[in-house]
């Protein structure tokens, strides 16, 4: 049997960042650089992890002081490394007054994110604050809230009321604007509250738009095993990521609230439109199209689907012939070299990245992966044959029945409606047209264009299969 995992002697860091929605992504990435810039430049930036839904990660991560195994799966072979950065994880319905007090005090100068997509309320083809949110109605009435938006405007509201200055707002999900969209959902429900504080916050709060990069798949009860073989520890709450990872951010933070990542290789830039764009829409727009299209082919994973050759020539094909014409590189960077290196991720055997997974909340990705190239192609006059069919992937697996007649779990915030949208549609072009009247999701005028193409691509997936209708783009 192998010895439970522990903290080992030393210093423990002092808490400076509060992180909102401490899921694998967040502990393979973030705290992973937090821990280097912390051991290469010092600081305060111990992290107090909260997990806004269920306390799983808490009751896993407590017992063994906060440190968990992060694994590095190359192509050749796995690292572990420890990492401690983590000091403490608080679970929120159970105690939300204890997170908004270690939000609100002094020695915390950034409140960091991964609350997904869905986690920020909004809609997601406005990106504004959705009013009709639970949560967001829950929030208005009681001060003690359910939402990240809801945390933030409180938490602030506290250090408001004592003279001390906002934390820095660090958001780090695959959002468009992420920066501006989580200002703009909490400076709106402070406005609700009190418009005093929503013009505070306006003025002295900051909230830097970030890229952030690494794939993490969901750690598979399997994985515990293998670590346990690799450290001789058992840690009941591992990560395991590829080696890549990038990580670029705004330079705009409130004063002295700065954790000096830029040591340890983080890009600290004026302007991070260029990078999220080709990164969400060359990675997660691919990796949504193949996700839908692979799944529906019946591949578990991004690896096992890339390895058919049909499936690695659409990704060719959707990157050069789709995507990359509607990109402006950002400094430094070659689309085509980038595009190549992402499939060699995708490639990494080690790494089993379920389709399943990365299909889920489709209708809060779409717009930022998909529909934007979609939309500046077809205003420039040029086609997405791939893009369309990867559309029609999505409404085909959000109908919850694949090609062959099986149940799909369907996971999306969306998913009851969808469903009733798909069952109520009698043909091919009523289900499509339903999908596409979907205003959270799709613009109207965006609407209008797809029908046509979407339904025929709907039609030809449907009679031919995922394998066939990718062959017929890439050919
Ligand atoms: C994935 C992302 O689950 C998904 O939707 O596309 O989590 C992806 O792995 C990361 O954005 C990579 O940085």
């Amino acid at each position: 049997m192998p010895a439970r995992l522990t903290r080992p002697d030393g210093p423990v860091p002092t808490p400076g960042i509060v992180h909102l929605g401490l899921g694998a992504f967040f502990r393979a990435f973030g705290a992973v650089w937090v821990q280097e810039a912390m051991e290469t430049a010092g600081g305060d930036w111990g992290i107090v992890g909260v997990s806004l839904q269920s306390p799983t990660t808490r009751d896993l991560l407590k017992p063994q002081g906060c440190v968990y195994t992060a694994l590095e799966l190359g192509p050749q072979g796995s690292t572990p490394r420890l990492v401690t950065s983590v000091v403490d994880v608080l679970a929120a319905p159970e105690d939300p007054e204890a997170v908004l007090a270690r939000m609100a005090d002094p020695a915390t100068k950034i409140v960091s994110l991964t609350v997904t997509e869905k986690g920020y309320c909004h809609d997601p083809a406005t990106g504004r604050l959705n009013l009709d949110h639970p949560d967001i109605q829950h929030d208005l009435t009681y001060p003690l809230p359910r939402s990240a938006p809801g945390y933030l405007v409180r938490a602030l509201q506290r250090r408001q009321a004592a003279g001390l200055p906002p934390f820095t707002v660090l958001t780090c999900d695959n959002l468009p604007r992420n920066g501006a969209v989580v200002r703009g959902v909490v400076v709106d429900l402070a406005r609700r509250i009190d418009p005093a504080l929503a013009n505070w916050i306006a003025v002295e709060g900051r909230f830097p738009a970030t890229m952030v990069d690494r794939i993490v798949p969901a750690t598979k009860p399997e994985d515990l095993a293998t670590v346990a073989d690799l450290t001789g520890t058992a840690d009941r709450a591992p990560v395991l990521h590829e080696p890549f990872r990038q990580w670029v951010i705004e330079d705009d933070f409130v004063p002295g609230t700065r954790p000096p990542l830029d040591r340890v290789g983080v890009q600290m830039v004026t302007d991070v439109t260029a990078f999220e764009h080709m990164k969400l829409r060359m990675l997660n727009g691919t990796h949504s199209s193949l996700a839908y299209l692979g799944n529906l082919a019946g591949y578990e994973t991004i690896a096992d689907t890339v390895a058919d050759s049909a499936f690695a020539a659409f990704a060719r094909h959707l990157w050069r012939n789709e995507i990359i014409p509607a990109l402006t590189p950002p400094p430094g960077e070659s689309l085509t070299a980038y595009a190549a290196v992402l499939l060699k991720r995708y490639e990494n055997p080690a790494i089993r990245h379920r389709t399943w997974q990365i299909a889920m909340d489709g209708s809060q990705k779409l717009p930022q992966r998909i529909l934007g190239t979609w939309s500046e192609n077809n205003a420039a006059g040029r086609v997405s044959p791939g893009l369309t069919l990867a559309i029609a992937a999505w409404m085909v697996w959000v109908g919850g029945t694949d090609l062959n007649g099986r149940q799909i779990e369907v996971k999306d915030p969306l998913a009851p409606r969808l469903r009733a949208l798909s069952d109520l549609g009698q043909t091919n072009a009523d289900k499509v047209a339903a999908f596409l009247g979907v205003t959270e999701i799709f613009d109207p005028a965006l609407a209008a264009d797809l029908r046509d193409p979407v339904t025929a691509a709907y039609a030809t997936l449907k009679s031919r299969g995922a394998r066939a209708a990718v062959q017929e783009v890439a050919r």
